[in-house]
């Protein structure tokens, strides 16, 4: 079942910008965008929300890539640093002002297209777009937020249920 943060934790409007930072040395610069469109899009089919994407300034999703050494805080910005390869994949912010809703990817991890070697981008930013909207975890072993990462085809992905129920919680 899904479940949100809770509390007022949703964008006061429709229509979000968002920005890609920088880019991951793992896969090619256009590819890093139709993986963080499609999983925008992920959300906007089944929302009213439009992402429009801006290229400077500060947008209200703000997407980058960062590495951190171990024990280093605030190393790419924020007091959640990175663990290096393995555990962490990325994070990102429920909805509010400045960090909020802005989605960051750890550099040490292998991020890849649609290779099932790595982590697929788009699952990944799909999921943290989830939180970046106010979703916070499911227990539903389908559903897109589900706290563990599985392979699935960028091309064919449909939001499971369980997620398009959470992103319209009852009043
Ligand atoms: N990052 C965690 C996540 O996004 C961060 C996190 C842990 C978190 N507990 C939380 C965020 C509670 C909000 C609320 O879930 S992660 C996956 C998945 C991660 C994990 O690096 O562990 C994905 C990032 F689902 F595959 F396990 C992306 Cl897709
Ligand atoms: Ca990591
Ligand atoms: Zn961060
Ligand atoms: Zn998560």
């Amino acid at each position: 079942r899904f479940s949100t943060f809770g509390g007022e934790l949703k964008w006061p409007k429709n229509s979000l910008t968002y920005r890609i930072e920088n880019y991951t040395p793992d896969m090619s610069r256009s590819e890093v965008d139709n993986s963080i469109e499609k999983a925008l899009n992920v959300w906007a089919k089944v929302t009213p929300l439009k992402f429009n994407k801006i290229y400077s300034g500060t947008a209200d999703i703000m997407i980058s890539f960062g590495g951190d050494v171990r024990g280093h805080f605030i190393s790419h910005g924020d007091y959640y640093p990175f663990d290096g390869p393995g555990g962490t994949l990325a994070h990102a912010f429920a909805p509010s002002s400045g960090i909020g809703g802005d989605a960051h990817f750890d550099e040490d991890e292998r991020f890849t297209f649609r290779s099932n070697s790595g982590y697929v981008l788009f699952m990944v930013a799909a999921h943290e777009f989830g939180h970046s909207l106010g979703l916070s975890h499911s227990d539903d072993p389908g559903a897109l937020m589900y706290p563990t990462y599985s392979y699935r085809n960028p091309d064919t992905f449909v939001l499971p249920h369980d997620d398009v129920k959470g992103i319209h919680p009852p009043p």
